[in-house]
């Protein structure tokens, strides 16, 4: 079979969907940080639509590490299909990506695309845990790749330390400003990149940092997209639907949103033509999204994967923890914010359950569980801190944390790995605790990074989750229905 390349990308069947540009044509106005599947099934489809509205909008993904990226795409003129899984099947052919670079092997190229003045946009997928930020939500000075940037700011290995090396370029050769957008699962996060970039830039040049706080703009963006990385079905899948091989295909539901700040230093792709909602206040699409989608779903993880399931679809579709998401999503996090005017709040949790139960879409359970203790505080904590102030319940809510301290307990006790930025910490406090003692909780939360001292000497939390831990201390696959009736 062969393989897909631009020779051949005008020869897939007609099924096969494409937005209608002349790629060969297109010239590289974005570059992208973290080019990985969420990036490729949203953000980089967006402009690939976009582009059929004119604008040289090509994009240029930066991968900080790997090279699996750029090697599997390269061999295919980065061409790449997304696989639309639900009711309707569909395949996209995207043609956005016109080039990957690795940060590691070249430094200069990546440097010249950031620097170069055609490029008005740097957008970011870098995850929670790539903001380098403390538990106050600010730069954390004491981060090894923040301590080696700040050393060698001219070979950083960090997201902040490349944005401030190659904002400082702009700013000695008066290049035309830019705008930097987050795309990452973070509250308020592009305010929080812009403080991370110019504390950054602070340290090492006081007139670098004002030029950035008075030029560059960091939008504030919610993302929503259920992406599941891809395997060897998918490959088999795509090869079989578009009958030339795809090295890396992309898979994700049909439901795809993005809200964007309307706050920009330069020019734009046209994104309202193809869907993305312009707005001056993200903060209550950005709570709805946070809260209600990624804290169900880090609730269902954590809870899933104790009862023995493998996927959200399996665990929503048990009645036990069907009731309890949905008993949190509307009793307990649903009061916790102002949702924007135009949002029916209790039909956007209905969609979300719905989503959870595609057929179509195998979402391991065991990816959401990643770094539980960057997203922990977006997606659970901020929740139970308003409620708390507001007196509302924060019992099932806490069942998701206790659920996570579980998870922690089983794979120290296991020895297992997990993916986590503070892995060894956790485990090590992990390895202490029995997984069904008081004085477990006591221990975990004692993790400031990640609990607060604010939050963890309000007795109402401590024994909230106390008193989910100790009924989860005894569920497993043989008897959801009685444990989970007693949260
Ligand atoms: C998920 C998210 O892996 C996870 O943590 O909760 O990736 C989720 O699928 C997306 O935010 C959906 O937009």
């Amino acid at each position: 079979m062969q393989q897909l390349n631009n020779s051949n990308s005008n020869q897939l069947p007609e099924s096969v969907i494409h937005s209608n540009y002349d790629r060969n044509q297109l010239g590289i106005g974005i570059v992208h940080l973290g080019p990985g599947a969420f990036h490729r099934a949203h953000q980089a489809v967006f402009t690939d639509n976009a582009l059929a509205y004119g604008g040289d909008w090509g994009i240029c993904g930066v991968s900080m590490r790997s090279k699996g990226v750029r090697d599997n795409l390269a061999e295919q003129d980065n061409l790449y299909t997304l696989a639309i899984l639900d009711e309707q099947p569909a395949y996209q052919l995207v043609g956005a990506i016109k080039e990957v670079l690795v940060l590691g092997d070249q430094r200069e190229q990546v440097m010249q695309r950031l620097t170069a003045a055609t490029t008005h946009i740097v957008s970011l997928t870098v995850t929670e845990k790539g903001y380098c930020l403390n538990g106050d939500g600010l730069l954390d000075r004491t981060h090894t790749d923040v301590v080696h940037d700040l050393a060698n700011p001219e070979q950083p290995n960090s997201a902040i330390g490349l944005l401030a090396a190659a904002l400082q370029v702009r700013f000695e050769q008066n290049h035309k400003a830019l705008t930097i957008i987050s795309c990452d699962n973070l509250a308020d996060n592009g305010s929080k990149l812009g403080k991370a970039v110019v504390a950054f830039a602070r340290e090492l040049n006081d007139k670098l940092a004002d030029w950035i706080e008075a030029n560059i703009c960091f939008p504030n963006t919610m993302v929503d997209s259920i992406t599941p990385a891809t395997d060897d079905a998918l490959k088999d899948r795509v090869a079989a639907a578009i009958q030339v091989n795809d090295n890396w295909p992309i898979q994700r539901e049909a439901f795809s949103q993005w809200v964007i700040e309307d706050n920009f230093s330069g020019p734009r792709p046209h994104w309202e033509k193809v869907g993305v909602t312009f707005t001056h206040d993200v903060s209550g699409y950005e709570k709805a999204k946070l809260r209600l989608l990624n804290g169900s779903h880090s609730t269902l993880a954590y809870t899933g994967l104790r009862c023995g399931f493998e996927t959200v679809s399996e665990a929503i579709s048990h009645p036990a923890l069907h009731k309890l998401i949905s008993s949190m999503l509307l009793d307990e996090v649903k009061p916790s914010f102002n949702a924007p005017i135009e949002m029916d709040v209790a039909e956007y949790i209905q969609a979300i359950l719905k989503r959870y139960a595609n057929p179509h879409i195998r979402h391991l359970l065991a990816q959401i569980a990643w770094d539980g203790s960057q997203k922990l505080p977006f997606r659970l904590l901020g929740t139970i801190k308003d409620n708390l102030t507001k007196g509302n319940s924060i019992r099932l809510l806490s069942t998701g944390v206790a659920a996570w301290l579980h998870f922690l307990v089983n794979a120290a006790h296991q020895s297992l790995s997990i993916t986590d930025p503070l892995a060894d910490l956790l485990l090590t406090t992990a390895a202490d605790c029995s997984g069904h003692d008081a004085s477990d909780v006591t221990k975990l939360l004692a993790i400031s990074a990640v609990f607060p001292a604010e939050l963890v000497n309000q007795s109402q939390f401590s024994e909230a989750v106390t008193k989910a831990y100790l009924t989860l201390a005894s569920l497993n696959p043989t008897n959801i229905e009685s444990v989970l009736d007693r949260i």
